[in-house]
């Protein structure tokens, strides 16, 4: 339950710690005096420099029912783990085209459902994030036609031609980059007073690049509506989080941009939900960063065998913790899941799927749309070349 993979008396003894301290503060909290109460504690902790750790759904499926979001109702929760296994399907359909030559090199998001469709869920409607490239289960969330997915991953710069009623930027695969873009777009909703907020994600690595820092600066100097989600995942391709930083959370380098930030169980979704919703609701007054503590369960990308470089223990420790087996159990127990609606949600995905795919693989790229969506208009040099290469016949045949 704490952030690393290897777990002592002491560690489990904090993590505790911190659990009950959250819900002293946070119980209850349905009424503006609570709220200001929570924002008057967050702040208080930021000055101390505390940061909080949230479980509400442990790895059996047992939940903290002081805790639990009141509206996340029974249909809510059920459409949540529908869609993290929509996400792990669409997965390991991705991983199985790569294999085959059908697709190129994918980015799984194995084991990591839970910080996708938990923080998916608490979105608003006109909320809008901003990934880094591990996000699938936000996008699908969102309502981003499978199709757009696998054609990006086919290598279709047209699939990351987000529509605009997901309300989510294009995959960005330079680490950290995002995030300025991030904090400029929510500033933009304050300047505007939108009333909506963004939620930008970044890996664990993401937080030892430049941006990160440049970005948390700003969006805690323009009190920006930004949640920053922290998708600490353990590794960062082969460098495990105890070598990308001395920080003992990834969540306290919120505190030195003046930004609250706490750590969240980042398997269990209905404490990501709670974490972010109440975020999203305090943004008005400003960012929160969330450090979301998950494992990468699979490779990096389709290009890497993390059998170089870790040992089978870790990941089958961290299976224990899955994401959706969790959610199953406690679902089971309430009598609002089973093997059968199991078998049959799958038996629906897995036909969407490869439906989705079908489109997929028949979309026929316009070699010409390399000269149009590089910039926003078409340079004088590039027009030259498009011109040129007209004349001279060197389409023919495309
Ligand atoms: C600026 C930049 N440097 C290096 C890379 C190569 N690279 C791709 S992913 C990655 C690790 C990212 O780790 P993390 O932020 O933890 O995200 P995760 O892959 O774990 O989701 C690196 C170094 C890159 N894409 N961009
Ligand atoms: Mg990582």
């Amino acid at each position: 339950m704490n952030k690393d993979a290897s777990k002592t008396d002491l560690s489990l003894f904090v993590a505790s710690f911190r659990r009950w301290r959250y819900k002293l503060t946070y119980a209850n909290n349905k009424c503006l005096f609570s709220y200001i109460l929570l924002a008057v504690s967050l702040i208080r902790d930021a000055f101390e420099g505390k940061i909080q750790y949230l479980q509400i759904m442990d790895e059996l499926g047992n939940v903290d029912s002081g805790l639990f979001p009141a509206e996340l109702t029974d249909d809510k929760l059920v459409e949540m783990l529908k869609l993290m296994l929509l996400t792990r399907n669409a997965d390991q359909k991705a991983v199985s085209l790569q294999r085959q030559g059908r697709s190129a090199t994918y980015a799984p998001s194995l084991g990591e459902e839970a910080v996708n469709i938990g923080t998916a869920a608490a979105m608003r409607k006109n909320d809008i994030f901003v990934p880094a490239f591990r996000q699938h289960g936000v996008y699908f969330a969102r309502g981003l036609p499978l199709h757009l997915f696998y054609m990006y991953w086919m290598g279709f710069e047209e699939g990351n031609m987000i529509p605009p009623e997901v309300r989510g930027f294009p995959m960005s695969v330079p680490v950290g980059t995002q995030m300025p873009h991030s904090v400029g777009m929510a500033f933009a909703q304050k300047y505007k007073k939108t009333g909506n907020a963004v939620i930008a994600y970044v890996g664990d690595g993401g937080t030892s690049e430049g941006d990160f820092y440049e970005a948390i600066n700003f969006a805690g100097v323009w009190r920006a509506p930004l949640v920053i989600i922290i998708q600490n995942n353990q590794w960062a391709i082969s460098i495990p989080r105890s070598k990308q930083t001395a920080a003992e959370t990834l969540a306290q380098k919120a505190l030195a941009a003046g930004i609250p930030g706490m750590q969240v169980d980042g398997n269990d979704a209905v404490a990501v939900y709670k974490a972010t919703a109440e975020a999203l609701k305090n943004a008005a007054n400003g960012p929160t960063v969330i450090e979301c503590i998950t494992y990468r369960a699979g490779m990096h990308t389709t290009s890497d065998d993390p059998n170089k470089y870790r040992n089978a223990a870790e990941v089958e420790e961290w299976a224990k913790k899955d994401p959706i087996l969790r959610m199953k159990l406690y679902l089971t127990k309430k009598g609002l899941w089973s093997d059968q609606i199991e078998a049959q949600a799958v038996e629906e995905q897995k036909k969407l799927i490869d439906a989705e795919v079908e489109i997929a693989e028949g979309f026929k790229p316009d070699p010409k749309s390399m000269f149009q969506n590089l910039y926003s208009f078409v340079p004088e040099t590039l027009d030259y070349e498009l011109k040129d290469s007209e004349a001279n016949n060197f389409w023919q045949g495309e």
